[in-house]
């Protein structure tokens, strides 16, 4: 547990320095360079403009979700603890992070999961100084009864294990997988928090969340075909590894915990 999951922060950091280290290259770039179509990266797609409006880019190097107009839900394990908090910049609005026409705004306040130490508890709410109205926002599962079938992920992280962060946001699909399946010895014999956490990936691998996809939301279609959000992107051993599937937070466990986060933060 504590092998993977050290594994998955000190990849978080690498992305953020990757990031940091980007900006320069990304802003050099012209606003209309072509979009370079489909990539093969942890088996999934580049995502069409307004696909996804919820999809947020965080500037530590973190996905996260609009959970309501000033609200970002994330990981815990890519912010700092609860308190004012200025210094976090959100993208929103673009598949393209070079787009002229994104929104940004900065944070106020993180809120990180009571009780986080770096095993489960993996969720944070972090509070933009001024709403985002314009954009769709991607509302949580609180019942347990979207927690299987086909996810969807995305978001501008690593294309491969250990390549760089995306400038387009990317997309794919992937299958539930049990606790029971996830937490035998072929897979994660155990690390797995069977109650907060939940699995997505196939056997063979090929498809998966990787380095800077963390925070990001791992979402379905509900019963109304409405998107709605079951996972946020945790930790794995790797990225798309055979036996390695992606392991996200389980929303629903944590929904009422979210949403009294989110009315107590005023959002
Ligand atoms: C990360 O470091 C990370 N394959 C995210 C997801 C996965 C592994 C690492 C799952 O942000």
């Amino acid at each position: 547990m504590v092998r993977f999951r050290f594994r998955r922060v000190l990849g978080t950091v690498a992305a953020a320095i990757t990031v940091a280290s980007m900006g320069a290259v990304l802003n050099a770039q012209p606003a209309a360079a072509a979009d370079p179509g489909p990539q093969r990266v942890v088996g999934g797609s580049t995502a069409t403009q307004g696909e996804f409006p919820f999809m947020v880019r965080l500037s530590m190097g973190c996905g996260g979700a609009l959970y309501s107009p000033n609200l970002v839900l994330t990981a815990a394990h890519c912010v700092g603890s609860t308190g004012t908090n200025t210094s976090i910049t959100a993208t929103l609005g673009v598949v393209d992070l070079n787009s002229t026409s994104k929104i940004t705004r900065k944070s106020n306040y993180v809120y990180r999961a009571p009780g986080y130490t770096g095993a489960g508890k993996d969720w944070a709410l972090i509070r933009l100084a001024s709403p985002v109205t314009t954009l769709a926002t991607l509302p949580i599962a609180t019942t347990s009864t979207y927690d299987t079938g086909t996810f969807t992920i995305a978001g501008w992280g690593a294309a491969t294990e250990g390549g760089a962060q995306q400038r387009y946001l990317r997309k794919a699909t992937v299958p539930f997988v049990s606790d029971t399946t996830c937490n035998s010895s072929a897979m994660y014999g155990g690390e797995v928090i069977a109650t907060d956490e939940i699995c997505a990936g196939y056997t063979a691998g090929g498809v998966d969340t990787c380095q800077g996809d963390s925070g990001g939301p791992m979402f379905r279609r509900d019963s109304a075909n409405a998107w709605i959000q079951v996972g946020i992107v945790s930790w794995g051993d790797g990225c798309a590894r055979p036996n390695k599937p992606g392991v996200y937070s389980q929303v629903s466990y944590f929904s009422a915990n979210i949403r009294s986060a989110a009315t107590s933060l005023g959002g």
